[in-house]
């Protein structure tokens, strides 16, 4: 891994309907991200906060059942410019959401630069409804498969290429909460997806063991897009949508070891942190001790 780390807040809320997750960058910050990896020996600069637009709510068209498109477009193709300049200076981008619709953006940028992406999504849900599909119209259950270039060419099309990654390069690593239109995506594209189900019978080890494989066959990088509700709620209560039986504190912990002893991740980001539901911030303390082990922090 590289030894730059160049940290970007994204405080989106809109791609969801539960305030307060815009303060996720904040929450992360307050736990001590940046004085975590300096301790890990990185040079880490913290570049601040894209800025997101706060929509009069009266103005808001929920056009072909995608909540505050238009916003959502705006910012991710601001991130997208953001993320692909650390990745042109040589730095490992290291995004903090935000809610998940941020991934669109934070792909877009890597994506410039790798063209054989390897993806690791760590998620209770798939992300990968449509606005024919979702239940819900919010974008943040999207940004997976608008990065495969499936959804509305608003969302595809940022930063100007489609789709930013491939099927055959993606894990998704958690899930137990898919709807019905996100488990055809999955069976139509071959999406290698390891289930909570999964998860019990192998264990992490193998589980994780197989994903490295998987992710590092034939690409050039991989991006660890973590979703703090992949992981059980008792361990992390302070997200949107919390989904019962996710993997646990040290399971987490021990599949970001392994990342960091294969030493193949080029970017990541963490999300969905909403400190308003929180337990005294520990889910931006879990996030931050999450990130320690990314970054190579060994218990012994
Ligand atoms: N799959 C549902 C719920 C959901 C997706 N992502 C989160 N929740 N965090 C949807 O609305 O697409
Ligand atoms: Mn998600
Ligand atoms: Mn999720």
């Amino acid at each position: 891994m590289k030894k730059k780390i160049s940290i970007i807040g994204v405080p989106m809320d809109l791609g969801q309907r539960r305030r307060g997750v815009d303060m996720g960058p904040s929450a992360i910050r307050y736990a001590n991200v940046v004085e975590r990896l300096q301790s890990l020996d990185y040079e880490v600069n913290d570049i601040g906060d894209i800025e997101i637009g706060r929509p009069n709510r009266f103005d808001i068209i929920d056009e072909e059942n995608l909540k505050d498109l238009k916003e959502v477009v705006k910012a991710n193709q601001k991130l997208a410019s953001a993320v692909s300049d650390i990745v042109a200076m040589d730095q490992f981008p290291l995004v903090l959401g935000g809610d998940h619709s941020i991934a669109i953006g934070t792909l877009a940028g890597v994506a410039e630069h790798h063209k054989n992406l390897g993806v690791i999504w760590f998620d209770a849900h798939g992300d990968l409804n449509t606005g024919d599909t979702s239940p819900s119209g919010n974008i943040h259950g999207m940004s997976l498969a608008v990065s495969l270039g499936i959804g509305h060419p608003y969302l595809t099309g940022i930063n100007g290429f489609a789709p930013k990654i491939k099927p055959e390069n993606v894990v998704i690593i958690g899930a137990r909460a898919l709807d019905p239109g996100e488990k055809e995506l999955i069976k139509e594209k071959g999406i290698k997806v390891y289930t909570m189900h999964e998860i019990d019978r192998l264990g992490m080890t193998k589980v994780m063991e197989e994903a490295i494989a998987h992710v590092s066959n034939g690409t050039d990088g991989v991006h660890l897009s973590l979703d703090l509700d992949a992981i059980d709620p008792h361990d992390a209560p302070g997200v949107g949508t919390p989904v019962l039986g996710g993997t646990s504190y040290r399971e987490t912990h021990l599949a970001m070891e392994m990342l960091a002893e294969a030493g193949i991740v080029t970017s990541a980001e963490f999300v969905e942190v909403n400190p308003i539901l929180d337990d005294k911030n520990n889910t931006a303390t879990v996030a931050v001790a999450l990130m320690g082990s990314l970054f190579g922090e060994k218990l012994l």
